[in-house]
């Protein structure tokens, strides 16, 4: 796959995504996200887990702002719709994506971040909004995704006054879930998306598109929801044979840490 301000590599059933900008440190040109869409369409069959990053200094500084100029409102309101559809499709696609973070993650690569279903942190990321300072709204999914992370009223301070979140401080309120020395994220992210590929279909697919939907529900639909998850991920034959490897004494046992 060629493109313009993304890279695509595949290690064996991991796919690498970088976003490679580094001179507009990675700013999401529409050209980009169109990139980042059809890069999502052709991810090749036996790919079962992404990792995506950032070239340069920087994971990504957000929408670009040198193509926001005269949009009137219906025109921002269909490109802030663009955006949901491609981050959608990152969240709710083929495969799981672990998102490694560096530098600043902000504005609309705060919500790129927030698409992916695991985030690693290196020291030394940082996290805002600057929406709020620039006399806009976030656009790309973060009023969706970001309370989900961190609760809304992180959010609106983060927005409201322009608080800057640390890599620690992000680590602690939920923003990224690993925290990794400078330059150890991608070997991490890769460590991470391989054991991830390594999971059962169905049980990647439950954690995808089943469990953000139950977790949105009230309890009688969720544990339904839940129940019929359950039956279809246990009927299936991978997961029987995973069963008889452990009481078979083939599959290794859950271990204390340390
Ligand atoms: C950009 C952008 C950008 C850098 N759009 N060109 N996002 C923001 O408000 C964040 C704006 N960016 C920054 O605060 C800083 O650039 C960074 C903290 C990310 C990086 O700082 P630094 O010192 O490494 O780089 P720099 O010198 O500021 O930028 C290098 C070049 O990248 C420079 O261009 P040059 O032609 O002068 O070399 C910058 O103009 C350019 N650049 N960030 C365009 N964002 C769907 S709604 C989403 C809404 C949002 O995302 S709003 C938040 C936008």
């Amino acid at each position: 796959m060629k493109f313009e301000s993304l890279q695509f590599k595949r290690q064996g059933a991991i796919g690498v995504l970088l976003l490679d900008r580094p001179q507009k440190r990675n700013a999401l040109s529409d050209s980009m996200v169109e990139e980042i869409d059809a890069c999502l369409g052709a991810i090749p069959e036996g790919v079962r887990a992404l990792v995506l990053h950032g070239a340069g200094k920087h994971f990504c500084a957000g929408l670009d702002l040198a193509e926001l100029s005269n949009r009137s409102a219906a025109q921002g309101m269909l490109h802030s719709r663009g955006w949901h559809r491609v981050f959608d499709r990152i969240q709710f696609g083929r495969v799981p994506v672990v998102a490694v973070l560096h530098g600043a993650v902000v504005g609309g690569g705060l919500e790129l971040a927030s698409t992916a279903h695991l985030r690693v942190a290196e020291a030394g990321t940082f996290y805002a909004l600057p929406e709020g300072q620039r006399g806009i709204f976030v656009g790309g999914g973060a009023s969706v995704r970001v309370p989900r992370l961190i609760g809304a009223a992180r959010m609106a301070d983060m927005m409201f006054t322009g608080r800057v979140y640390s890599a620690e401080e992000g680590q602690a309120a939920g923003l990224s879930t690993y925290l990794v020395p400078a330059g150890k994220g991608l070997a991490k992210g890769i460590e991470l998306a391989k054991r991830i590929a390594g999971n059962a279909p169905a049980t990647n697919f439950a954690l995808m598109h089943a469990l953000p939907r139950i977790a949105e529900l009230g309890q009688d639909a969720g544990l339904l929801m839940e129940s019929l998850m359950a039956g279809i991920a246990q009927s299936e034959p991978e997961a029987k044979r995973r069963m008889k490897d452990f009481l078979e004494k083939r599959a290794a046992k859950v271990k204390r840490r340390g």
